[in-house]
């Protein structure tokens, strides 16, 4: 039986990741930090399945600990500070978590599991202002927040330590993924619930920001999977994940209001506390490398996504009336 470490398994991605890995039969081990309150809502469901230990990606020694006892066959690091907009309040934080907290990782493993196979969760945040359209493994990163500037950092100490330690450590250059279980504060997620409270009357506008900005969105059960697909290769190596369709945020409006017979003009109010000081404006995945290599291809589109996250949050606000 295979041993699985997930950093970040309270989160979206480790919740969808952690599901995928039992159902392959792994030993599934969770990273969580202390906390004077368990608020593991999106793995309740598995927490008799999975084994949850204590650490922070701030403390060197918790993750050495934990990795030279798990022994993991696969270390999957998505744990970070993750939204970008509190970057730019919190830079400092941003930067050891997101940041170093990936060199605190790799120092684990290479100095209690080199053998184990190393996941770096990357991100399109890092393409930024984007040097050329679609964004690929090639394209120059030029991040627009501490966020992105950090997750730079944490792509390239994990090529440094494979080509300097000989590590089996690659990096996923994520585009967005969304799903029911995003959380609140991600603009998508903060359409599809404020939908579902318009359509109950329990709420009766929406206050966003930039409504301009596209993104290439895809469903986060799909993404897990070509994380669990890049540790199969045979030699390691980075890869771009994203659907190659982008929509503005303008248009997942459409869509979410749309879903339940609402026009989104009659909501929807933009609100200057919501603009960034510097904003990502287009972001659109070449995904052929991952088609090539990995045989991985997006299986949810667009506006089935759209509909299954607004369909969850009307059932969520449903269910105790
Ligand atoms: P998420 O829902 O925000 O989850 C973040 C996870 O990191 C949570 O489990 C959180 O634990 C944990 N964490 C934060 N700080 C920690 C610390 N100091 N020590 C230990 N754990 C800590 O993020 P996600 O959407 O699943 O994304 C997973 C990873 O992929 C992140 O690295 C993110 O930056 C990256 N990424 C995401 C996307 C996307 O579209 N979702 C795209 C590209 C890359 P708590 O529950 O205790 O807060
Ligand atoms: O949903 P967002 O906050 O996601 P963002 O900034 O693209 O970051 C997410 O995806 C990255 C991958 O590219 C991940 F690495 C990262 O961890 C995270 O998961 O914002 C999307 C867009 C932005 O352009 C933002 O300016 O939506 C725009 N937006 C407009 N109004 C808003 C709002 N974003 C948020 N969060 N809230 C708004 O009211």
């Amino acid at each position: 039986m295979k041993t699985a470490l997930i950093t970040g398994i309270t989160g979206q991605d480790g919740s969808y990741l952690a599901e995928l890995l039992l159902a392959k039969g792994y030993r599934v081990v969770g990273v969580v930090r202390r906390s004077s309150t368990t608020p593991y809502e999106r793995i309740a469901h598995l927490v008799d399945r999975v084994e949850l230990v204590s650490a922070d990606l701030l403390d060197q020694t918790s993750l050495t600990d934990v990795v030279h006892e798990t022994q993991p066959h696969e270390i999957y690091n998505l744990a970070a500070q993750s939204f970008v907009q509190t970057s730019w309040t919190q830079p400092v934080l941003t930067g050891e978590f997101t940041a170093l907290g990936v060199t605190r990782m790799l120092e684990a493993m290479r100095k209690a599991a080199p053998k184990s196979r190393f996941y770096q969760a990357s991100s399109s945040e890092q393409f930024g202002k984007v040097i050329e359209t679609p964004q690929r493994e090639s394209t120059p990163f030029y991040p627009r927040s501490p966020y992105g500037v950090a997750k730079v950092y944490g792509h390239w100490i994990t090529v440094n330590y494979r080509e300097s330690f000989n590590l089996f450590a690659v990096s996923g250059i994520l585009f967005n993924h969304e799903s029911p279980r995003r959380g609140l504060e991600f603009v998508t997620r903060k359409i599809t619930d404020a939908v579902a409270r318009i359509k109950l009357g329990l709420q009766h506008e929406l206050r966003l920001g930039n409504l301009e900005a596209r993104r290439d969105w895809g469903f986060a059960g799909d993404y897990v999977d070509a994380m669990w697909r890049m540790l199969q290769l045979d030699e390691p190596d980075d890869f771009v994940i994203g659907t190659g369709e982008t929509y503005s945020v303008r248009e997942f409006c459409i869509a979410a209001f749309g879903a339940v017979d609402l026009d989104y003009r009659d909501y929807v109010r933009q609100d200057e506390k919501f603009f960034r000081p510097a904003e990502v404006d287009l972001l659109v995945a070449d995904p052929s490398k991952a088609e090539q290599k990995l045989g991985w291809t997006p299986t949810v589109p667009f506006a089935e996504l759209v509909r299954m996250m607004v369909a969850a949050d009307l059932a969520r606000y449903e269910r105790p009336r």
